[in-house]
């Protein structure tokens, strides 16, 4: 597979990347090693922006171009869907509105047989628990990307808790500021590197 998506994630060459993914599908490649490559080219992006080469700005046009990809992309992922597997509440942590990744686990979710509650981004531990009990949820995930709103993870549980449903529901975190570490002292089941692990766990949890 050539690295042209990756480099022009990485380049900002925004109006050129829906067609690359197009070019890309076309050309018979898998639609999750094109996701894989777009993802690539975000992490570079994320990498200048640490290092002072990139501005805030880039990164919105970044996330512009992701999103124009991924609606090329999203039919080729879902071919799967059916809602089967159960029901999982998903959405970015209060304080946090960073989307990209978060709708990428929902799109591969539903592809593999789950239906996804999608809350969206800056999503309180009220709204959250409202709707595991709305919709008999049997997971949550929760996508955490800022190091600053990490104790936004810990107010769902406690919300959970006092509710009494957190026995009934699995927790997963994902996202760029999430460890394993973390995942052990915000007392959740389980972190998922990115969108397939996240399947992987959920299906776990439904075993
Ligand atoms: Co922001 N941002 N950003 N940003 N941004 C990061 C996260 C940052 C790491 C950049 C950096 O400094 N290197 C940094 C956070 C540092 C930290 O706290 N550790 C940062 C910062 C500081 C900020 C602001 C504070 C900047 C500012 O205002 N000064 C601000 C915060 C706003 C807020 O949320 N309150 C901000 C704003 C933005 C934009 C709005 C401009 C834009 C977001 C656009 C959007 O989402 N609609 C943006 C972007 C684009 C990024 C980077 C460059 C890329 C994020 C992304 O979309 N990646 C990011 C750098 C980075 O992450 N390396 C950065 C692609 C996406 C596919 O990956 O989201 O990791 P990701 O999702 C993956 C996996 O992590 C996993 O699966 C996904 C698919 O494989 N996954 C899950 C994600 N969620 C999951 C949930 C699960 C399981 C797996 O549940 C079970």
């Amino acid at each position: 597979m050539s690295d042209k998506l990756k480099q022009a994630v990485t380049d900002l060459e925004i109006d050129d990347i829906a067609p690359l993914v197009r070019q890309a599908l076309d050309d018979g490649e898998a639609p999750t090693a094109v996701l894989g490559e777009m993802c690539a080219g975000m992490g570079v992006v994320g990498e200048l922006f640490e290092k002072g080469e990139y501005y805030l700005a880039d990164l919105v046009l970044a996330g512009e171009g992701m999103k124009e990809g991924l609606e090329v992309l999203e039919p080729h992922l879902k071919a799967g869907e059916t809602g089967a597997k159960g029901t999982v509440v998903l959405c970015t942590v209060k304080g946090d509105i960073h989307d990209i990744g978060k709708n990428l686990v929902a799109t591969m979710l539903s592809s593999s047989g789950f239906k996804v509650v999608d809350l969206g981004t800056d999503v309180p531990e009220s709204a959250v628990v409202e709707a595991v009990r709305a919709n008999d949820a049997v997971g949550i995930g929760l996508s955490v990307l800022l190091t600053s709103m990490v104790q936004s993870i810990a107010d769902v549980v406690s919300a959970l808790e006092a509710a009494g449903l957190r026995s009934k529901v699995k927790i997963a975190i994902g996202g760029a500021c999430t460890t394993q570490e973390l995942a052990d002292k915000m007392g959740v089941d389980a972190i998922g590197r990115d969108a397939v692990e996240a399947v992987r766990i959920f299906e776990s949890f439904c075993a």
